[in-house]
């Protein structure tokens, strides 16, 4: 019993050890000496956990596309309406729901109250304003160029390529200075166009089945692959939670407001991923969430060290089809697009941060005025792509309807990278239980749906 237990349980046991052991070398190696440590040692103390981080992200365009394919063109259309549906209502209660108990902390616990000494403008951050933020939605959610898509984004650069942990694992030339955009996948036109295909084999029927066929065995082939490699995560997940250790800013940072907004983020976050989405999904499946919790361990663990939704995404498939039996037709349907247009925890942040600048800033917010954030944090984070520190850039937004400018972001940035982790995995915590709803309501019509496959097969065999 006990040996089956652990086996069943190896990969998280493996994983949570190399984030402790990750966390004692990055803390042993900052503190062994006073002077700070330079990008290329910086490169070589995280040099396999790039490389784990990079071949994440090389599956993301081939799970993606296939996954989404495959799914919806093997359901029937009306099914795959409500399942979309049911994730879309879903998405929005969730992200509002967040967003709402961002502005409750925020106004109750005034992170920015008392004198700002603790707060200074670091940095510069370029002009943007929200029509920029606006057509980089529309460049990515139609993509002029699909190849294009695989390889260039719009999110705009806010703050020029600095010392901020994650920044320096960008090299230079992933930023187009030109354009000011991050050369990185269009994961949203590549959703986009991912579904629109999946309709259109789905009304195709069986002329379409062959080319269905090819996308089903690259979704296949694509979660053996992840199989593979989320083997090799402990390794990955320890030497890139010790290289974001022994770059991150010192602490003394944390003291006065900025500490206060850190906490009152953390604890919405933990508020919203570890009690209201547990009680939905108590609420809703009559069953208590901890096995299915523990079952995303992985995934989650994942989207901390790699502060990506989007880079996670193969071990959140696996982890829900593996671990949680839930039906591929769902996940590989709702997930890549949970992943893109669901963060709760961007959107919790985003509004937190807002009304934190202005407290800082000693403005007084009208009832109309919250509410103008509210909605603007929840399209923010509709906005932000699963890349690290998206939920910065389109932070814009919401600072511009309340008149402060773009560079007020630069008061928070000193934090973001370690918020940024924490609400990525609450992001993919978000998507994951979502994903388990969606399956429990949809249990009956996928049952109905292989009972007729069976019947026709049936069928099929009696004429052959
Ligand atoms: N890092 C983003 C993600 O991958 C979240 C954010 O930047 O807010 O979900």
């Amino acid at each position: 019993e006990v040996k089956a237990f652990f086996k069943r349980n190896l990969l998280p046991f493996l994983t949570i050890s190399g984030v402790l052991s990750g966390a004692a070398l990055g803390l042993i190696l900052r503190y062994s000496r006073d002077t700070s440590w330079s990008k290329r040692e910086v490169m070589y103390v995280g040099y396999l956990g790039e490389i784990f981080l990079r071949a994440l992200k090389a599956l993301i365009i081939p799970l993606i596309v296939s996954s989404l394919i495959s799914a919806i063109g093997t359901l029937d259309l009306s099914l795959s309406k409500r399942i979309g549906l049911r994730a879309v209502a879903y998405y929005m209660t969730t992200t509002v729901s967040a967003v709402i108990l961002g502005i409750i902390l925020v106004v109750t616990i005034h992170p920015g109250s008392g004198s700002d000494e603790g707060i200074k403008q670091s940095g510069q951050a370029k002009e943007v304003t929200t029509p920029d933020l606006l057509m980089d939605l529309v460049r990515n959610i139609f993509p002029p160029n699909l190849i294009q898509a695989c390889f260039q984004n719009y999110y705009t650069i806010l703050i020029p390529p600095t010392l901020g942990p994650n920044d320096t694992k960008v090299p230079k030339e992933e930023y187009d200075i030109k354009g000011g955009y991050r050369n990185g996948m269009n994961i949203m036109g590549l959703v986009s166009f991912a579904t629109c295909l999946g309709v259109a084999l789905s009304v195709l029927g069986p002329k379409g089945r062959p080319l269905l066929n090819v996308f089903i065995a690259l979704s296949d082939a694509s979660m053996i692959i992840t199989s593979w490699l989320i083997w090799i995560s402990p390794l990955g997940i320890m030497f890139l939670i010790a290289s974001m250790l022994i770059e991150m800013e010192d602490f003394s940072v944390m003291l006065g407001q900025l500490g206060w907004y850190f906490l009152t983020v953390i604890i919405g976050i933990f508020l919203h991923g570890f009690i209201v989405l547990p009680l939905i999904y108590t609420v809703l499946t009559r069953r208590l969430p901890f096995r299915f919790l523990a079952n995303m361990t992985q995934a989650y663990i994942t989207a901390f060290a790699t502060a990506s939704s989007s880079g996670t995404l193969p071990v959140t498939f696996q982890c829900l089809e593996e671990k949680n039996h839930i039906d591929s037709r769902v996940t590989r349907f709702v997930i890549p697009i949970g992943a893109t247009i669901n963060m709760d925890g961007t959107a919790l942040y985003e509004a937190v941060a807002a009304i934190f600048i202005t407290q800082v800033r000693g403005m007084d917010l009208s009832i109309g005025q919250i509410i103008a954030i509210s909605i603007t944090a929840t399209a923010a984070a509709i906005g932000a792509a699963g890349i690290p520190q998206a939920g910065l850039v389109t932070m814009v937004m919401v600072l511009d309807v309340v008149g402060l400018p773009a560079e007020d972001v630069t008061l928070i940035i000193a934090v973001d990278w370690l918020l940024d982790r924490f609400r990525t995995m609450i992001n993919v915590l978000g998507d994951s239980i979502g994903a388990g709803l969606v399956y429990e309501m949809s249990k009956k019509e996928l049952a109905e749906l292989d009972e007729i496959a069976a019947a026709e097969e049936a069928r099929g065999g009696e004429r052959r």
